[in-house]
């Protein structure tokens, strides 16, 4: 059912602020980063990367395969026995401080880059994306001279060359995840960024040579899931690091099995968000909307199964999708957007096909009745109520923004559904109870646990899942332990 909340005479008309794109200058076409150069594919082959909100070309994008992985592991290889790996802690540190600085000063051409690449709105790659990219340097670039301090033993040893694969949703700010900890503990890095989303990677390679890393230290191919495929199977790589879905990241494991390579799994998620009848309710609708909302929902942790105590639902869900009636869908450029573009085409007909799956089992639909752009890639924010626990909506990731309802009685309930999942990423609270705060927490089984607040990040804090989750650590101390050899540290999850 599609249905119009707000009052069209009501509405207060934004006048559009467009950010301007001219701070931006996108080249027709990218080659390879490798050994500190950009550099054409060995296949010469190349793909088109669009605006998804208008399906336009940005720029063709090389197509590494591998000869390219070949290149640049003997690149990384170099830098690790070479002029990166001879350098103290404390010399890694100033060039992970300079690129955090250069990518501040240059922030509004990043934010501008990846809202055109990735369709997420401006304000959110501006006041999210970048300014945590950033942050990620900064807070690593402090431990790259403590490491004998970080409790691990002493003197802990870097592991080598990694492969690290990443995926669309947060493209410059997975890219910081993932490189941030590995050079701080030594290692040198190829990055497969997503096929979708490469420009950010590419911009950040130039911010790499602008801080003037040894050649070799940080290499960035860009391609499909072949590129990524033959890089993870690359035998010249020491530990792979990967984010991304829930099925990829087993299909690596099985690839590594038995091959001594670290790895860890950065993947999906089905959170519960939890709203009891005690919850500052107008606190909580914003938690809501921030939980799937944000980035059109393609958030791993994302909170896509609201768990709201039955004697409060109605109200909660009157007051929700009144908010979403002033929820602005449009232009990602504009900087009154709210919900932008999806990502790409295949990934707004899975959110189609899951929505649509959603009606025939029986929830009832509801999505925002808001204009939609004739070109690129849409969906509007859409709440299913009624869903029961069966649902492919309430089990399967639909990594969109589509908010699937359902009901409890007590918090054992709100347990038993909330747990009901292959997944183990993350979960919200919503009560003004601290001792049901801490008992809840308890037997959530998640990684990370939010209480009357959701999405919040920090470079200290350590994320990550498990079970379909994955394993591993990313941010704060814990973050460096992937990428290190230490007395202290077990095995690590080997592929054998
Ligand atoms: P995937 O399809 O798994 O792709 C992730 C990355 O792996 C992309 O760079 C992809 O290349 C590459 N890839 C594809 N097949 C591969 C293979 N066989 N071997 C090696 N690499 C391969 O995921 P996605 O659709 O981009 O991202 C969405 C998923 O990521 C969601 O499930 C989401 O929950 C998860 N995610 C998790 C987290 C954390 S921290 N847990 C954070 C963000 C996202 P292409 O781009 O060319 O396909």
């Amino acid at each position: 059912m599609v249905d119009q909340v707000v009052d069209a005479s009501q509405v207060w008309d934004y006048a559009p602020a467009p950010e301007a794109t001219d701070i931006v200058s996108i080249a027709p076409s990218y080659d390879l980063f490798i050994g500190g150069e950009f550099t054409g594919p060995a296949g010469g082959g190349h793909f088109a990367t669009l605006n998804p909100a208008t399906e336009q070309p940005l720029a063709e994008v090389a197509q590494a395969t591998g000869p390219d992985v070949d290149r640049a592991v003997a690149a990384a290889r170099d830098a690790y026995q070479g002029a990166w790996g001879r350098l103290p802690g404390r010399e890694r540190a100033k060039y992970l401080y300079r690129i955090a600085r250069v990518i501040q000063e240059r922030s509004r051409e990043f934010a501008v880059l990846e809202s055109l690449d990735n369709g997420k709105p401006i304000k959110e790659s501006r006041d999210v994306d970048i300014p945590l990219a950033a942050a990620h340097f900064f807070y690593y670039a402090g431990w790259a001279d403590k490491l004998e301090h970080a409790g691990f033993g002493p003197a802990p040893r870097p592991l080598g060359v990694a492969g690290q694969v990443i995926p669309w949703n947060f493209p410059l700010l997975m890219a910081a995840w993932k490189l941030a900890p590995a050079l701080a503990g030594g290692n040198t890095c190829v990055l497969k960024p997503a096929e979708t989303t490469p420009l950010t990677a590419l911009l950040l390679a130039e911010v790499i040579q602008e801080a003037g890393l040894p050649p070799g230290t940080v290499n960035i191919l860009t391609g499909d899931g072949a590129t990524g495929q033959a890089l993870v199977g690359h035998p010249g790589v020491d530990k792979i690091a990967f984010t991304g879905s829930t099925e990829v990241g087993k299909e690596i494991q099985r690839a590594i099995a038995g091959t001594g390579k670290k790895l860890t799994l950065e993947l999906g998620g089905k959170a519960a968000n939890v709203v009891f009848d005690d919850a500052p309710l107008d606190q909580a609708v914003e938690g809501i909307v921030n939980g799937i909302f944000f980035n059109q929902g393609h958030v791993c942790c994302a909170g896509s199964r609201l768990l709201v105590q039955e004697s409060v639902a109605d109200t909660v869900l009157d007051r929700l999708k009144r908010r979403l009636g002033t929820l602005r869908l449009g232009d990602p450029l504009d900087k009154n957007t709210d919900i932008g573009a999806i990502n790409s085409r295949q990934q707004l007909d899975k959110i189609t096909e899951l929505s649509a799956a959603g009606e025939q089992e029986g929830a009832e639909r509801w999505s925002l009745a808001c204009p939609i752009p004739d070109r690129g890639y849409w969906f509007p924010p859409t709440v299913f109520s009624g869903v029961s626990q069966a649902h492919r909506i309430a089990q399967e990731e639909i990594f969109g923004p589509v908010l699937s309802v359902l009901t409890f009685r007590t918090p054992e309930e709100a347990v038993a559904k909330a747990n009901n999942t292959p997944y183990g990423l993350s979960a919200g609270i919503w009560t003004e109870k601290g001792s049901r705060i801490f008992w809840m927490a308890q037997r959530l089984r998640a990684g990370v646990v939010w209480a009357n607040t959701y999405n919040r990040f920090d470079p200290a804090s350590p994320f990550g899942g498990y079970r379909e989750s994955g394993f591993g650590r990313e941010g704060g101390r814990h973050g460096l332990a992937p990428y290190l050899n230490a007395p202290n540290l077990k095995a690590g999850h080997a592929g054998a």
